[in-house]
């Protein structure tokens, strides 16, 4: 049984957790020991990355190389083609994911909460996400949407996030009509529906309490 090193609301967990359901795998989830970024879990795993995986005695930090690693270990039920070329699109195409997107969306993080909320940074972030947005736009226009593939794993949460922040907001972002037809499909798939369910109540939860809303 493999184990992941996970939080609750960490977008790259639930990234991991699409991945391992799409593959089929089981695997069991606990919160990092002694919390995160403790002297005992930075024992487990020195970058005290969330999430982390244990393969028994392999322990790896880091979504995009745990899933590359469940790849080549577990390859039933794949996420990469057999083309060399294929490949180093899709590790391209999650690699903006990862540099490029999530770090956009980082941005409006602190901006929830009305105490750190500022109108000037939230009008950066959304020029820079726009920015974001129509990259992806042309880079998706080389793919057809089939079948689930290592680079779709990040974005459906992303673009969650992405969503009910500006909408809590009160504000917009600029979603090229493709990106919109890509975000449909991810979450019709079962891999990520399924995350999408689990994950919600997290998301929920946050933002309850960075606007105060806790009961
Ligand atoms: N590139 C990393 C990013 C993961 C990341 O930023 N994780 C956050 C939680 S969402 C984390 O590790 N936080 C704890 C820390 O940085 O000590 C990955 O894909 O796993």
């Amino acid at each position: 049984m493999l184990t992941i090193y996970a939080i609750p609301h960490s977008l790259y967990c639930a990234k991991l957790r699409i991945a391992l359901r799409h593959k089929q795998l089981d695997w069991k989830e606990e919160p990092p020991p002694s919390g995160v970024g403790s002297d005992k879990y930075r024992s487990i795993i020195p970058s005290g990355n969330l999430p982390t995986l244990k393969d028994g005695e392999f322990v790896l930090g880091d979504s995009e190389a745990i899933i590359e690693y469940l790849e080549e270990a577990y390859p039933d039920n794949p996420l990469m083609p057999e083309n060399p070329r294929q490949r180093a699109r899709y590790r391209e195409m999650s690699r903006f994911h990862d540099t490029r997107l999530e770090p956009a969306l980082r941005q409006f993080f602190p901006l929830v909460d009305p105490a750190t909320r500022d109108h000037d940074i939230i009008g950066a972030a959304i020029i820079a996400m726009n920015a974001r947005l129509e990259q992806l736009g042309t880079m998706l226009s080389g793919f057809d949407n089939g079948q689930l593939r290592l680079f779709d794993c990040g974005y459906p949460i992303t673009f969650i996030w992405l969503r009910v922040i500006t909408d809590r907001l009160g504000t917009a972002v600029q979603w090229p009509e493709n990106v919109v037809a890509y975000d449909n499909w991810l979450s019709s798939t079962p891999s990520v529906a399924e995350e999408i369910a689990h994950y919600m109540p997290h998301v929920e939860a946050w933002l309850a309490t960075k606007l105060g809303t806790t009961q």
